[in-house]
Parts: structure tokens; sequence; C-alpha cells
């Protein structure tokens, strides 16, 4: 049996209440309540919490300064366009300001790029990029309309955390037809809200020390406690490949999660390797086709590997 602190559990209650709370919190548990129940209960859908994006680490409260971590949000958001047409219903917990379900063909400034006015009245599509318009406005509406994706936007590592633990709360009675899969890059260490100036850092007094807290282990108690039925997928990233595997095989045990995706910076977008109790799967994009991307062929395995982790847990 582990203790409390094993677990956490008093690390996480303390990072909590040490926490600025969530501004709209009733406005999100009442979104996600209602979310699930047109799915879940109604529907008999399988949903998925896809995190996207990287966390930021504020240095002061009234932020000026922060700590970032690497993501653009793109495997985030090929996933759940992935994970929609598989017929899961997804919540997209996703950094503000990262790549977007339905967008990833636009250029990074639509309204400036792909619209213009010919007769200075009429907005027009340029051709150039109606088709990834056309696609992206109607792909998303529908989605949306069909109750398939509900997107919620964080910046800090608190309101990551935060924001996951009430995702994790609503979606406990959904049982193992509810899945985590975790591709956002969160921080490991942060500055303690009590120990963080109010004011901007000045400046003027030479170099900065700052000392980070490691922030407490979300995996072990997402897995042990928050939602210890749903299905877990983590990710592991490295850019140094002779670690990679080892470290995501540490991960797999150490958090029993139910695979790890391991990932190396460069190569991310061309493979990735599943690393689960099975056996070590490499999964790549079809190089010989041009629109293929690895989350077409990754999503497919992993929804295979619920739909048989559901089945075991029926039996
Ligand atoms: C990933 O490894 C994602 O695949 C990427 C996706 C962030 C590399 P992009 O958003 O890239 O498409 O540009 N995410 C998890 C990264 C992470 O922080 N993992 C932690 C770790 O490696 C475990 S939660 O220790």
């Amino acid at each position: 049996m582990s203790s409390i602190s094993e677990l956490g559990e008093d690390e996480f209650n303390s990072f909590f209440e040490s926490s600025p709370p969530l501004k709209n919190k009733e406005e999100i548990v009442h979104k996600l309540n209602s979310f699930i129940e047109l799915n879940s209960s109604s529907r008999g859908r399988r949903i998925v919490c896809v995190t996207s994006g990287g966390t930021t680490v504020p240095l002061e409260q009234r932020c000026v300064r922060y700590i970032d971590n690497f993501s653009s949000g793109n495997r985030g958001a090929a996933s759940t366009e992935n994970f929609v047409k598989a017929g899961y219903a997804v919540v997209f917990l996703y950094r503000s300001g990262t790549c977007q379900p339905y967008c990833r063909s636009l250029p990074d400034d639509p309204f400036l790029e792909c619209f213009q006015f010919p007769d200075n009245t009429n907005i027009q599509v340029n051709t150039s990029h109606a088709e990834a318009v056309k696609m992206a406005v109607m792909d998303q509406q529908a989605a949306v309309a069909e109750a398939r994706l509900l997107k919620l936007p964080f910046t800090t590592i608190y309101e990551y955390l935060q924001m996951l633990r009430l995702i994790a709360t609503a979606l406990k009675d959904v049982g193992p037809c509810s899945m985590f899969y975790l591709a956002a890059a969160v921080s490991d260490f942060y500055v303690p809200w009590n120990s963080m100036t109010e004011h901007k850092i000045e400046s003027g007094s030479g170099p900065l020390d700052i000392r980070l807290a490691q922030v407490p282990k979300m995996l072990s108690i997402l897995r042990t406690t928050w939602a210890p039925k749903a299905f877990c997928i983590s990710f592991k990233l490295e850019t140094d490949s002779k670690i990679l595997i080892e470290k995501a095989a540490k991960a797999l045990r150490k958090y029993k999660v139910h695979a790890v995706v391991a990932n190396e910076l460069s190569t991310r977008k061309e493979e990735v390797v599943v690393v689960s109790s099975s056996g070590n799967v490499v999964v790549r994009r079809d190089s010989d086709k041009p629109e293929s991307i690895v989350e077409d062929n990754l999503i497919r395995l992993i929804v295979d590997r619920h739909s048989t982790y559901i089945k075991e847990s029926h039996s």
C-alpha cells in the first residue's frame, strides 16, 4: 500500500492551496459537465482529453517575464482531428495562441493572408487559400455543432494543473471509456506563488538568482487518484535519441500509464515510438503520401489499444 506522501498528494494539496485560483472555474465546470452529459450519458461516446502546447512559469505575480516549454501545439491539434474522425468527443486543453484543430493548413496570419476586398465592401477568400479556409471553417463548425469538440485554453502551469484536475473529476464516471492523451509540454520546475515577487523584477542590480521548485508529478496523481479507470497515454520528449526509449520505459513503469509515446525533437513529425508493456512499436508517417502525418497512424493504434482496454475492463 503506498503512503499519501509517496503518491505526492500532500505536495499537490500545497501546490493547489498556494496557486492563484482559476478566474472562470464555474464556467469551465459548467461547460465540461454539459459536454460530458451530452456525449457520454445520452450518446455513449468515448471521451478523450487531449492536452496541447507548453505551460508557462511566471517569474512575477504581475507577470512580465516567464519561462516557457516548447510546443507548437501541432501534435495536439492533429491528434484531436483524428480522434474526432474516429468517433470520439474531445476536450482540447490547449495553450492559448498555439495551433488549433482544423487550422494546420492555414498560413500564420490567416486574417491578413487569406482574405481580400476586391470592391472595398465585399470580402473574398484568395483562391490559393480557399480550400484550406473552407475545410477549416466547415470541419471545426461541424465538430462543435455535433458536440464533439470542447476547447479550453490555459497559459500557466497553475491553470493547466487546476484545469486538468477539473477535467479528470468531471470524467470520473465515464471510467474506461475516457482517455487522457497528454501531449502538452509541462514545466518540471516552477516558482511557488507565495515566494514570487509581486512586481516586475528590477534589472539594475546585476545577475538574477531564482530558485525553482519541482512541480509535483501530475502523472502519479492522475493515475492513482484523479482518474484511475481512464486509459492514459503520456509523452516523452528528448533531444538525445540515445536515452529516449530508456526514459520512456522508465516513465511507463513509474507512472503505470498504458503507453508512453516517445519522440525526439528533430524527428517528431516523422516518427514516434509507442512504448507499452506489450513491446515497442515504431509509428511513421507514410512518406510516399505527401499529405500523410504521423498522427494518422498513431491515433489508429491508440484507438485500437483503447478498444482492447475497454473490452478487458468489462470482462
Ligand atoms: C510531446 O512530447 C509532444 O509530442 C511535442 C509535440 C511537444 C514534442 P508540437 O507541439 O510537439 O507538435 O510542436 N509532449 C510531451 C512533452 C513533455 O513535456 N513530456 C514530459 C517529459 O518528457 C512528460 S509529461 O518528461
